[in-house]
């Protein structure tokens, strides 16, 4: 191929690579959850520090549920997971879920 220089095609489109679509992780009040484990997990598995995993914490408390974080989707539904073990090891009933932003 002497004198030819490859050169990108102007008439075909390039695929852009597009961001990863992110997930919204919600956590599920319960009566029977400690508020200091809610607060542990929230600092633990989603690196809250503890001013903000205590708002998180009453806020969900208050309300039902809330949003702790938006992440892509493998990231999220890794954390609900480690949420759902670590809760399940201490005997706590404390679920979150992993929805569409
Ligand atoms: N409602 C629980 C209590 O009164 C505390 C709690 C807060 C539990 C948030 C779960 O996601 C939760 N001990």
């Amino acid at each position: 191929m002497e004198g030819k220089t490859k050169t990108r095609p102007k008439d075909k489109t390039v695929p852009k690579l597009k961001e990863p679509e992110e997930y919204t992780v919600i956590l599920l009040n319960d009566d029977y959850t400690t508020m200091d484990f809610v607060i542990e997990v929230l600092m633990a598995i989603f690196h809250k520090n503890l001013d903000d995993a205590n708002i998180i914490m009453l806020d969900v408390h208050e309300k039902g549920k809330g949003a702790v974080g938006r992440y892509p989707w493998d990231i999220a539904i890794t954390k609900a997971e480690q949420v759902h073990a670590a809760a399940r090891e201490n005997q706590f009933p404390l679920r979150c879920i992993v929805e569409p932003l």
